[in-house]
């Protein structure tokens, strides 16, 4: 339920109200009675709780912070809580100092809205109607080398000195809205002559500052999408006042720039995707993901196939003795693994490190929530990251003065969207039907086959009849009762049950009379 007083329009305190509102846009004053919903975690919850005990949790789930099966598999408890902006700003000063700027939260923008994003989380992955997983083959290294080896750190330090020029990025201030018009700028004159490379704005409801989205339409695989990202605000948790500084040099501007350089760099050698690639400037990350949350919800609602996303959030301050840091919670593990081949396989040198981030720390949370495949490549270990993010103090000086790290970032991304960017539609197995149909009497077999299948192809049984009639199906041999890769024996004569090859081989069936009876046996296959 909202706080807000309701006022008869027009009347002398709204007047006052909205006098006071102006005179003191920034900081503490428009603070309070403002009400938002927040999704946090354990962490961030325990410190709420420390900072206002009256805060209480109208909703908890327990969310899986990888996929069953991961190397990393456990659970975190998320709650939904209704907070005030000081309550906002104090939380984001406490995960600042307290928590190592670890975790963050997901705004939401009514309880209704909380509730349901809370029970989408918790679900099992969000299944798409169209939802493909890649290959993760590396196959492209005459693509994928030279542009590797066209970029420079100098490029990554112009960019990031650009960024951090702007007063602030922070969502509600001018600047962040420049900001994001500045990078649509930029971008679109990097593409220039390129009608395949679209750059557009994603406005959201609430405040000024708007998402920028560029497009490298793909040749013929467009449908399957690419996504890689970074969030272009900034903020300064002390002051988030029109002219408090906030420059991000770090956060994010170094992972804006990582991307851009990748850009260059493909464009320089006039790449061309073959799956659609999308860059995406993030609005309003610091403030609860909000600008990639509607995003990524938008493409779920539009049945959107992201294949993979990767986020750029912090690349630039080397503190841990690894060079890139995969999270492995609120991400996918299959994914990462890919991006630690990458890394490998085309940048010798660096080393990988893993660890945990805590629920929401950044703008891969939305993808993951949406259950699309998301990765967060990061700067350092946990603990370990840049000290001055969300401070006046985030500039390049305070990076240590160079891009050599960011470049690595840049390598790793300019490597997943070219190796992901290249695959072709997936072919299609043609398939072959064949129909058998017969009596039995009670106990009596029949065997069929083989049946030759192609890799990467399956092989599906289907009976139908009177009486009861049981299926076997088994790679090259004749099954028994007793020795199957699939079997399917319910009490009736309708029975089903599939089997996937990975390499080219015989497929054999046999059918079983449990009793009387009579069947059509119909074998569905994609033959050799
Ligand atoms: C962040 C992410 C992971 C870790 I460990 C430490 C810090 C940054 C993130 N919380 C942020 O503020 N992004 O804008
Ligand atoms: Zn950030």
């Amino acid at each position: 339920m909202s706080q807000k007083r309701k006022v008869a329009a027009g009347s002398a305190p709204v007047i006052l109200a909205v006098l006071l509102a102006g005179l003191f846009a920034s900081g503490a004053a428009m603070a309070e009675g403002k009400k938002s919903w927040i999704t946090v975690g354990e962490k961030a919850y325990a410190q709420l709780q420390k900072m206002a005990p009256q805060v209480i949790a109208r909703d908890t789930k327990t969310l899986r912070t990888n996929a069953a099966g991961a190397k990393v598999a456990s659970t975190e408890q998320v709650h939904l809580v209704e907070v005030d902006e000081e309550q906002m700003r104090k939380l984001s000063e406490a995960i600042h100092h307290e928590l190592k700027r670890c975790g963050g939260f997901m705004f939401h923008a009514s309880e209704a809205e909380g509730k349901r994003s809370l029970a989408q989380q918790a679900a099992p992955p969000a299944t798409l109607a169209t939802l493909t997983r890649p290959a993760y083959t590396l196959d492209n290294a005459a693509l994928v080398t030279p542009v590797l080896s066209q970029m420079q750190a100098g490029n990554i330090t112009t960019t990031i000195n650009d960024l951090s020029t702007f007063v602030n990025r922070y969502y509600t201030s001018t600047g962040g809205t420049d900001a994001s018009n500045w990078l649509r700028t930029k971008w679109a004159g990097m593409a220039t002559g390129r009608s395949d490379i679209t750059v557009t704005q994603f406005a959201h409801t609430g405040y000024t500052q708007k998402s920028v989205i560029l497009t490298i339409a793909g040749t013929d695989n467009a449908s399957e999408v690419v996504v890689l990202g970074g969030h272009l605000d900034s903020i300064n948790v002390s002051n988030t006042g029109e002219t408090a500084r906030a420059p991000g040099a770090d956060d994010d501007a170094s992972g804006i720039a990582s991307m851009t350089e990748a850009l260059r760099a493909m464009i320089a050698n006039g790449y061309k995707p073959r799956r659609t690639i999308k860059m995406i400037g993030y609005a309003a990350e610091e403030v609860g993901l909000r600008g990639s949350k509607d995003i990524a919800a938008n493409f779920k609602a539009n049945n959107v196939n992201v294949v993979g996303v990767m986020q750029l959030d912090m690349t630039n301050y080397k503190g841990s003795p690894n060079d890139i840091y995969l999270f492995t919670d609120y991400t996918d593990a299959l994914q990462s693994d890919f991006i630690a081949k990458l890394i490998t396989t085309y940048q010798p040198g660096v080393t990988i490190g893993y660890d945990k981030c805590g629920y929401a720390c950044s703008d891969h949370a939305s993808w993951t929530a949406q259950g699309y495949y998301a990765s967060m490549p990061f700067e350092t270990a946990m603990g370990q990251d840049n000290p001055y993010i969300h401070t006046a103090n985030d500039t390049y000086a305070n990076s240590g003065n160079q891009a050599a790290h960011a470049l690595k970032f840049a390598k790793m991304a300019a490597a997943f969207a070219i190796e992901l960017g290249s695959d072709g539609p997936a072919v299609v197995p043609t398939q072959r039907v064949e129909t058998f149909t017969g009596s039995f009497t009670a106990g009596q077999i029949k065997s069929f086959g083989p049946f030759k299948v192609i890799s990467g192809g399956t092989l599906k049984g289907e009976t139908t009849g009177t009486g009861d009639v049981d299926l076997y199906i088994r790679k090259s041999a004749l099954p028994t009762t007793s020795t199957y890769t699939c079997k399917s024996d319910g009490a009736a004569a309708a029975e089903t049950c599939t089997v996937s090859m990975t390499a080219n081989g015989d497929v054999y069936l046999l059918l079983k009379g449990y009793s009387a009876s009579t069947y059509t046996l119909k074998v569905t296959y994609s033959p050799q």
